[in-house]
């Protein structure tokens, strides 16, 4: 087996998964916003906000567990993406460093499958190939490594962003 074929890539709706965990897009206050933020707590139901005031914001880059409240996934991982402001103030490595944190978080709690949304691609305004990329080359580090994570979903909200993802993984 090689590392891609734990990796899938799928259009839609995060918050509809039946994963372990789901990946949130959030920012450093962790007390909701829009976007997959949005989405995520309006599906999880206000537990999820009670639970996240209590855990004082997440830094830039770094990641939280809650438990997933009225999702289907058994846990919400908060993640802080990089806001873009040109490249060149370490977005890249903040970006990276938010998909190691998730990871790591993941296999401290031995989770299985694990979905996450294109991190900063929205709001933040990441440049999508850029992170794609960046997505991708994290995906690679961690399985190779063989961490507990078997399935790793990139869930894509949107056909260019999921052909775009197909792409990145062909070429990876
Ligand atoms: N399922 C999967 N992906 C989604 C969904 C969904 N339901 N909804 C949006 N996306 P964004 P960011 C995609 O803006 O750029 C929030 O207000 C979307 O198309 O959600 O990291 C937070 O509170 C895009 O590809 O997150 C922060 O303030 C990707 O998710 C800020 O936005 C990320 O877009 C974070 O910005």
């Amino acid at each position: 087996m090689t590392w891609k074929e734990h990796v899938e890539i799928v259009e839609g709706d995060i918050t509809a998964l039946d994963v372990d965990a789901i990946v949130n897009a959030a920012n450093e206050t962790l007390l909701g916003g829009g976007g997959v933020d949005g989405a995520i707590h309006r599906a999880a139901g206000p537990g999820l906000l009670a639970q996240c005031r209590a855990l004082d914001g997440c830094l830039t880059g770094q990641a939280k567990i809650t438990d997933g409240h009225d999702l289907k996934a058994r846990y919400v991982i908060h993640t802080v993406g990089p806001i873009w402001r040109g490249g060149s103030h370490g977005e890249a490595a903040l970006l990276a460093s938010c998909y190691q944190t998730s990871l790591a978080l993941a296999d401290a709690h031995r989770l299985r499958s694990i979905a996450f949304p294109a991190i900063s691609t929205g709001v933040y305004g990441y440049p999508w190939e850029g992170a794609t990329r960046v997505a991708m080359t994290e995906a690679g580090a961690y399985l190779k490594a063989e961490g507990s994570i078997e399935r790793l979903i990139f869930c894509c909200f949107g056909r260019p962003m999921f052909d775009l993802y197909q792409r990145t993984l062909a070429a990876a």
